[in-house]
C-alpha cells in the first residue's frame, strides 16, 4: 500500500491589494486670503469650519500641511479642482499630491 504524503500548502497570496493611497497636500504662499483658503477645504474637502482652519493656518506656519489621503484617482481629482478654485480668482493656491509611506 503506497503511504500518502501531502506537501505543505505554500503561503496563499492575498486575494485583493489594498489600493495604495496618496496625501494631498496644501502649500502655503503669501497673498491668499485665509478665509478663501478655509472656504476651499470646507468645500472641496468636507472639513468642518474648525478642521479647515487648523489645516489653513499650519500650513501658514509650517509651509505645508497634508489636508487628507485618498486613492491616487481621487488625491489627484481634488487636488486640481482646489488648485483651480484658487486660480479662477487670481489667487497662488496650491495643492498636491504625493504617496503614502
Ligand atoms: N499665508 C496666507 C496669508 O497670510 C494664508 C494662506 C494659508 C495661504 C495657507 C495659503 O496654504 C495656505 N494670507
Amino acid at each position: 500500500m503506497p503511504e500518502i504524503t501531502t506537501k505543505p500548502r505554500t503561503q496563499v497570496e492575498p486575494q485583493v491589494e489594498r489600493p495604495k493611497l496618496y496625501k494631498v497636500i496644501l502649500i502655503n504662499d503669501d497673498f491668499t486670503p485665509r478665509e478663501f483658503v478655509v472656504t476651499v477645504l470646507k468645500g472641496e474637502f468636507k472639513l468642518s469650519e474648525d478642521q479647515a482652519h487648523r489645516v489653513m493656518i499650519t500650513a501658514h506656519r509650517r509651509g505645508v500641511c497634508v489636508v487628507a489621503v485618498f486613492t491616487k484617482d481621487v488625491a489627484e481629482t481634488k487636488a486640481t479642482r482646489a488648485t483651480d478654485a484658487g486660480k479662477a480668482k487670481g489667487y497662488p493656491l496650491m495643492f498636491t499630491t504625493e504617496p503614502e509611506e
